[in-house]
C-alpha cells in the first residue's frame, strides 16, 4: 500500500526511498527486538545509520531535512515496528534545533555523528510542571564566562537514558514567558546531568526524567530565541508524527484485511460479511484522508512555505486521532485475539496512544490551527 506515493506531491526519488526502506525492514526487523529497549534502540540507531537512512534526519549543508522523505521513512518504519520508527524519529527531533539554528561549527560537530548513528540525540523541552504550556518552563540558564550553566529538571525525555547530545530549552530571562527562553546544546556525559527516574509507559521506549545540576551548556541560536527554535523544530517534526500514525493505521488495516479474509464465519469468511465491509471501507477512507493531509503539509514545507504551522498541526491532529480509531476498529474486528498479548493489533493499540499527546497534544494542535485561522481572518 504505497500507492499514496503516486500522488503528485511525490517524486520518483521518494518512491525509490520507500522501496529501499521496505526491503530494509523485511531484512532487519522481521525477527523482532531485544526485551531491553535501551539496547534495542542503540542497535536500531546503529543499523539505520549504517544503512544511510539517518542522513534524512539532518540538514544537508544549508538545506533542511526533506519532510516528504521523513514522512515516508516514518510511515514505512512504523508500519513494521514502532521502536524502529522511534529510533529514527528521535535522531531528527533531537538534532532538529541544530539543523535549523546551529552555527556552522555546531552543525559540523554533531550532525555527521547523528546521521551515522554514532551519537544518539534527545529533545528536552517538557518539564515536570510544564507540558503543553511550554512557554512557562522553569529551567534556568546563567552565563559563566564563555559557557552557560543549567539548573532544573526535564521530564518525559525520549532517549533520556541514552542520549549523547541533547537540545535543551531554558530560561535566560530576556522577557516574560516565551520571550525569555534560549536553546542549548548539552553533551550526554557532562557532569551534573543525571537520570532522576526512568519512566515506564504502555508501549516501552527509553524515557526519563533528567536532573540538571550546574550543567555546562553551549548556546544554540540567539539569546531569547529558544521558544521560536523549539516551535520551528516541532513544526518540522509534527508532520512526521502524523506519518508515524499513518504507518500504524496502515498496518492495522493490513492486519484487519488479512484476518477478515481468513477467519471463517459459517461457510463464508468475515470479509464476506456486510458489517465487516462497512468497517473496512471506513478504515481505508480514514487512512487515505490522513495520507492526504500529511502529503500536503510535507510538500508545502519542502516547497519553502515560510510558516507551515497550520498544515503541520492539521496533519498531526487528524492522522493521530484517526489512527487511534482505525486501530480500535482493527482490534474489535479481531475479537478476543485483538486484546491478546503478542497480537500485532494489541501492540498497535498501545503504540498509538502516546502520539496524541507528545510533540503537542491534540488540544494544542486545535489551538495552533484556530489561532492561525483567526490571525488570517483579522488581518
Ligand atoms: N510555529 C512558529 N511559531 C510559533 C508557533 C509555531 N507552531 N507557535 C507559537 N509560535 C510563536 C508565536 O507566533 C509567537 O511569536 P510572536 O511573539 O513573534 O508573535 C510566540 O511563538 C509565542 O506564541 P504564543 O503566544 O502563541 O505562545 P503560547 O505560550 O500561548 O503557546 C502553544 C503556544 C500552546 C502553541 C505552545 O506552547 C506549544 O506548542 N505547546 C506545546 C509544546 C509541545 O509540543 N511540547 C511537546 C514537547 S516534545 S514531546
Amino acid at each position: 500500500m504505497t500507492d499514496w506515493l503516486d500522488w503528485p506531491f511525490f517524486e520518483p526519488r521518494h518512491r525509490e526511498l520507500a522501496d529501499r526502506l521496505v526491503r530494509w525492514c523485511e531484512a532487519n526487523l522481521a525477527g523482532g527486538h531485544a526485551d531491553d529497549v535501551d539496547a534495542a534502540c542503540r542497535s536500531l540507531v546503529a543499523a539505520l545509520g549504517g544503512a544511510g537512512f539517518l542522513n534524512l534526519c539532518v540538514a544537508n549543508g544549508g538545506t533542511p531535512p526533506d519532510v516528504r522523505s521523513l514522512a515516508i521513512a516514518r510511515s514505512t518504519l512504523a508500519r513494521a515496528s514502532g521502536l524502529a520508527d522511534f529510533a529514527f524519529a528521535m535522531q531528527g527531533l533531537g538534532s532538529g534545533a541544530i539543523s535549523l539554528s546551529g552555527s556552522a561549527a555546531q552543525k559540523a560537530e554533531w550532525l555527521p555523528k547523528v546521521a551515522s548513528g554514532e551519537a544518539i540525540a534527545a529533545f528536552a523541552l517538557t518539564e515536570p510542571e510544564t507540558g503543553s504550556d511550554a512557554a512557562n518552563l522553569a529551567m534556568t540558564a546563567r552565563r559563566d564566562g564563555e559557557d552557560w550553566v543549567l539548573d532544573g529538571e526535564k521530564s518525559y525525555i525520549s532517549n533520556g537514558t541514552l542520549a549523547d547530545v541533547l537540545t535543551v530549552f531554558a530560561r535566560t530571562g530576556e522577557g516574560e514567558g516565551a520571550r525569555g527562553i534560549s536553546a542549548f546544546i548539552v553533551h550526554g556525559n557532562v557532569p551534573g546531568l543525571s537520570v532522576a527516574e526512568r519512566i515506564e509507559v504502555i508501549a516501552p521506549h527509553p524515557l526519563a526524567r533528567l536532573k540538571f545540576e550546574g550543567v555546562r551548556a553551549e548556546l544554540l541560536g540567539a539569546e531569547g530565541g529558544g521558544f521560536k527554535i523549539a516551535m520551528q523544530t516541532l513544526n518540522l517534526f509534527r508532520v512526521t508524527v502524523g506519518a508515524a500514525a499513518l504507518g500504524f493505521a496502515q498496518r492495522a488495516l493490513d492486519e484487519a484485511l488479512a484476518f477478515a479474509s481468513t477467519r471463517k464465519l459459517g461457510n463464508l469468511t468475515l470479509a464476506d460479511n456486510a458489517v465487516t465491509q462497512e468497517r473496512l471501507g471506513e478504515m481505508a477512507t480514514s487512512v487515505d484522508a490522513s495520507a492526504l493531509l500529511i502529503a500536503r503539509a510535507a510538500w508545502q514545507q519542502d516547497m519553502g512555505k515560510a510558516d507551515n504551522r497550520r498544515a503541520a498541526a492539521m496533519a498531526k491532529l487528524h492522522a493521530t486521532e484517526e489512527a487511534q480509531r482505525v486501530i480500535d476498529m482493527a482490534v474489535q474486528l479481531h475479537g478476543g485475539l485483538g486484546v491478546t498479548k503478542g497480537a500485532k493489533v494489541e501492540e498497535l493499540y498501545r503504540e498509538i496512544r502516546a502520539l496524541r499527546i507528545y510533540e503537542g497534544a491534540s488540544e494544542v494542535q486545535r489551538m495552533v490551527i484556530a489561532r492561525d485561522l483567526l490571525k488570517e481572518h483579522r488581518s
